[in-house]
């Protein structure tokens, strides 16, 4: 009988079958009275293959495939076998012999990028480069501007698979510890972060700005007593400088939480969910990790080896191995910084008791570079008041955030993550554009 079947799932055990494939036309070649059709679908490949001989495809069809437009969509219909030997060039290793073949979408002859070109790693071209051949290197700006045809690639299709596994494992375990998912509105009277980075516009009459993060309304979700809350949602930041790092939207993980003692319940919750993450990445996305890796190695991450106690302070010993750690940084991976001078940090981040030019804060960086940012926040309406007054910012814009601390409030803390730096750094693809499906950066706000 006739059976739909992805790319990925055809295996030698289908030998035989006669199964029904739709997918782009990734490569072909007329030879004679054969026609050699690869075809792929979400960045798996098949070899298809159409004969004239037994009269199994007719003259016209056969002319008809060769002169296939890549990265049509077809519905190819045939028998699955098995030829003696390794196929080289496809993910799959059994053929398709095509009885049937539809074009269900044509796509243009001529292409502003090509899959191969741009599936192609360093590795690919060192070794033309020996061989004397030449390949078109297809630049950033050029995949950016074509990105639903960039996005087809093997790896592409492969970064944004793990990006969806980052939020799903997010959610997955901050719901597992009793947090509440929110959505906080994304429409601001006034900036939460500082106002170089805000951008700005017209509500109806009223001056307004794009959220720079969930910051006060996650807060006051707890100020309304729902304990624990997280969000994953669209963050805006008006960055000038043009970095392998910044966008100027990005995705927000942002938790907050109740504290009972102390901030380290916070850094201790957010150790238990990077492992949760990273084992999950490393046992759900083994397949995309592979083919991540195809196109641009790297190192899977590496912990450092030091045991500090959490709750303690750090001993002379472990602050100069975290020193040596973090100046040597790329012998680790993954580490915590905490105490940050008040004087580099946000309004609502509170001052430490035993010594108030430090703060109740902490950053967590990987391969060297931040990641997450997080904190204790003020809690007393006055200090808070007191604070923003000193961090120069418009308390008016921020009464109703500030009011909301005056019908009593548990102490709490949390900390914000950006999805793309996560993906970009766990497989250290070094520039945050790669992680982002439609980047926007300082000059870029298409397609
Ligand atoms: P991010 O979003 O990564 O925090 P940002 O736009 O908030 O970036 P800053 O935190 O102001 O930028 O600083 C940018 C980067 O410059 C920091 O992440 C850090 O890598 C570096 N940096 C800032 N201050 C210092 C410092 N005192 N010493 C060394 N590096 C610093
Ligand atoms: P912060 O400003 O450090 O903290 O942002 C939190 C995390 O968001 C990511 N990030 C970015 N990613 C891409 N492009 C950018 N322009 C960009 N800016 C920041 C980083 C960073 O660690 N309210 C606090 C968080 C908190 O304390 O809960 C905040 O926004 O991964």
């Amino acid at each position: 009988g006739r059976k739909w079947i992805k790319v990925s799932q055809l295996d030698q055990e289908l030998k035989g079958q006669t199964v029904l494939v739709r997918g782009r036309v990734h490569a072909v070649r007329g030879k004679g009275k054969m026609a050699f059709l690869v075809v792929r679908e979400s960045g798996y490949t098949v070899q298809c293959l159409a004969s004239i001989a037994e009269n199994i495809v007719s003259k016209q069809m056969l002319k008809f495939i060769s002169g296939l437009n890549k990265e049509s969509i077809i519905d190819v219909e045939g028998e699955v076998s098995v030829p003696p030997g390794e196929i080289a060039g496809t993910s799959q290793q059994v053929e398709i012999q095509i009885r049937k073949l539809f074009c269900v979408s044509k796509a243009l002859p001529s292409l502003p990028l090509t899959l191969e070109d741009a599936s192609r790693s360093e590795l690919d071209f060192e070794k033309a480069e020996k061989e004397g051949k030449q390949y078109v290197k297809v630049g950033q700006d050029t995949r950016l501007n074509n990105r639903v045809l960039d996005l087809r690639t093997p790896c592409n299709q492969a970064v944004f698979r793990v990006q969806s596994h980052v939020s799903m494992l997010f959610r997955e375990y901050l719901v597992s510890e009793d947090f509440v998912e929110v959505h906080t509105p994304k429409l601001m009277a006034g900036a939460s972060e500082g106002g170089s980075s805000v951008f700005t516009l017209d509500y109806k009459g009223q001056p307004a700005c794009l959220a720079q993060s969930p910051q006060l309304h996650k807060q006051m979700g707890i100020c309304a007593d729902f304990g624990r809350v997280f969000e994953i949602g669209p963050v805006f930041r008006a960055e000038n400088s043009f970095t392998h790092r910044h966008l100027c939207e990005f995705t927000g993980l942002d938790l907050e939480m109740e504290i009972k003692e102390h901030y380290f319940e916070v850094i201790d919750l957010l150790d238990k969910l990077f492992v949760h993450i990273f084992d999950g990445l490393n046992s759900k996305c083994k397949k995309e990790l592979e083919a991540i890796n195809q196109q641009y190695p790297f190192e899977p991450l590496k912990e450092a080896g030091t045991i500090v106690d959490p709750m303690g302070d750090l001993n002379t010993e472990s602050e100069k191995k975290l020193g040596q750690l973090v100046k040597d940084k790329y012998d680790t991976d993954f580490y915590i910084l905490h105490r940050y001078p008040l004087a580099v940090r946000p309004f609502y981040t509170m001052p430490c008791a035993d010594d108030p030019r430090y703060t109740n804060s902490f950053d967590v960086f990987i391969r060297g570079e931040e990641i997450i940012s997080g904190a204790q926040r003020v809690h007393d309406v006055d200090l808070l008041t007191k604070r923003a007054i000193e961090c120069g910012i418009d308390v008016k814009s921020l009464s109703t955030y500030i009011d909301s601390f005056r019908y009593g409030v548990v102490p709490h803390g949390g900390l914000g993550v950006g999805l793309e730096r996560v993906v970009m750094l766990f497989c250290a693809l070094g520039n945050i554009r790669k992680t982002s499906m439609f980047p926007r950066d300082p000059q870029r706000l298409t397609p």
